[in-house]
């Protein structure tokens, strides 16, 4: 079986050629133009960095390396070992974010034993760090406290120090990042076992990621490890602009480690107009149906709308819908769907779902400012976990932090591996801009 290292080690000369290819011989081409309006408008649709891992297309949504969800879940190594019966081994998105390469199912078993066996570098201070936290710090701020106190396990800061050359930064880099990868179930398990229950956290390493996963969080049940699979999949990466992979791909630009470097991503993510709207989702269903509980009215399209249009004229934002690149409903609330259609039709959460979708687009393209009307992936996966009785919302954010390790990680991989530079954009002043204006 070719392992993972070696599958990387023949692909570098290639990639670093191509890179250096083009920018030898295109590397004067315009590609795009900044107007005033994208400076202060946030920066959409600049066209300024690089990302291997994925693509996002505003109508048709993700692809991973050039595949859809649904080619995905046909191709990819799964649980039972068939592609196409189940949902994807997030060890096998691994793979592929990282190489480009549909793994077969060997291949993926070497990575699942690989991540079990690192998980032992989980420095020893960090799960009584953890238990010291208070019980109502909010659990992405656990969570990040978490990874940068693992941090003192990097090889690459060790490298680093030791003025390892930068052309050997990526090996250290690939260490740290299948390191981290191993190690942030457990951190998350643990952060999850503490507020919520007895602090206890049992693993299963018999099983694969996911499902040795739902073991340390006190999960039992094939479904739910199914649903974990899905859910750890589709949130890995989203092109680089989104604000997590991006401020990932930022510190590490630096040379910051990937500890670090994920560790501040993982601040990013917990934004609610970032990963912190699949709480918000859960907390704006929950508001609507006391509202309309303690008025001994149903929930149901009408008032789903009424209670919108109350959210939206108290200049509040509608969570789950919208998005800064997508213009259609996103892939990973339908296969989200796809999912909750098999397994749970008859769940009263999922129907309310299914209801707000049915109105929300028509709402928020009636209120008028929204670019996108349609829902996003946060929409949809609380709505599934609470299905299984992980109705602890608060603590949603963190299993997308588990997830997106992975596309940021993996890009960082190949950041440091084609050498990219120091990531320092050029700002201006309001005045600059006044004065270029007035003479444009
Ligand atoms: N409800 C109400 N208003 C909205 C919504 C929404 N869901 N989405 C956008 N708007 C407003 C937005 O606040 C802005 O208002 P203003 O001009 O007063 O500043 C206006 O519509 C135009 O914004 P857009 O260009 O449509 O969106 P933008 O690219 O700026 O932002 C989001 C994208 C995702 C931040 C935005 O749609 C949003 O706040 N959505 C709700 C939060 C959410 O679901 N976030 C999760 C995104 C996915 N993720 O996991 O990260
Ligand atoms: C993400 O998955 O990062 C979100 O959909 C936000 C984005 O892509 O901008």
């Amino acid at each position: 079986v070719t392992t993972l290292q070696e599958t990387l080690a023949s692909q570098l000369p290639a990639k670093q050629t191509q890179l250096a290819t083009l920018k030898k011989e295109h590397g004067s081409k315009v590609i795009g133009q900044v107007t005033i309006d994208q400076l202060i408008g946030g920066a959409r649709g600049v066209k300024c960095m690089l990302w291997e891992t994925s693509n996002l297309d505003p109508e048709e949504g993700i692809r991973f390396r050039g595949l859809t969800i649904p080619e995905c879940q046909q191709v990819l190594p799964t649980y039972s070992g068939k592609a196409g019966d189940g949902e994807p081994l997030l060890e096998s998105l691994i793979w592929l974010l990282l190489t480009s390469e549909v793994p077969t199912k060997e291949q993926v078993d070497t990575l699942t034993a690989e991540l079990h066996q690192r998980a032992s570098k989980l420095p020893s201070h960090v799960i009584p760090l953890i238990n010291s936290l208070p019980k109502d710090m909010h659990p992405m701020t656990q969570f990040s406290i978490g990874l940068n106190a693992a941090q003192t396990g990097s090889e690459f800061a060790k490298a680093y120090a030791n003025g390892v050359p930068k052309n050997e930064y990526h090996k250290y880099a690939l260490e740290d990042i299948l390191n981290v990868f191993a190690i942030i179930p457990e951190i998350a398990a643990q952060i999850y076992r503490n507020v919520y229950f007895d602090g206890v956290v049992t693993k299963d390493q018999s099983l694969d990621y996911s499902g040795n996963f739902c073991r340390m969080l006190g999960y039992d049940d094939p479904s739910f490890d199914e649903l974990m699979r899905l859910y750890l999949c589709i949130h890995t990466d989203h092109e680089g602009g989104n604000a997590s992979a991006h401020t990932t791909h930022l510190v590490g630009s630096t040379l910051s480690d990937p500890y670090l470097s994920y560790a501040a991503g993982l601040n990013a993510l917990a934004g609610p107009l970032h990963g912190l709207a699949n709480q918000e989702v859960l907390r704006w269903i929950q508001a609507l149906q006391a509202k309309f509980e303690a008025e001994g009215k149903e929930v149901n399209a009408e008032t789903i709308t009424e209670f919108a249009w109350e959210t939206l004229n108290a200049k509040k934002v509608i969570p789950g819908y919208g998005h800064a690149v997508l213009r259609k409903t996103d892939p990973r609330y339908s296969c989200q769907r796809e999912f909750g259609l098999k397994h749970m039709p008859d769940d009263p959460l999922f129907k309310i779902v299914e209801t707000i979708y049915s109105v929300m687009p028509g709402i928020l393209t009636e209120h008028g400012k929204v670019a996108n009307p349609y829902p996003n992936v946060d929409s949809h996966s609380g709505v599934l976990l609470w299905h299984y009785g992980f109705t602890q919302y608060q603590y949603y954010t963190v299993l997308f932090g588990v997830s997106r390790a992975v596309g940021g990680l993996c890009q960082l991989y190949w950041d440091r591996a084609l050498g990219l530079p120091l990531e320092r954009p050029k700002s201006h002043t309001p005045e600059w801009l006044e004065t270029f204006a007035k003479n444009n």
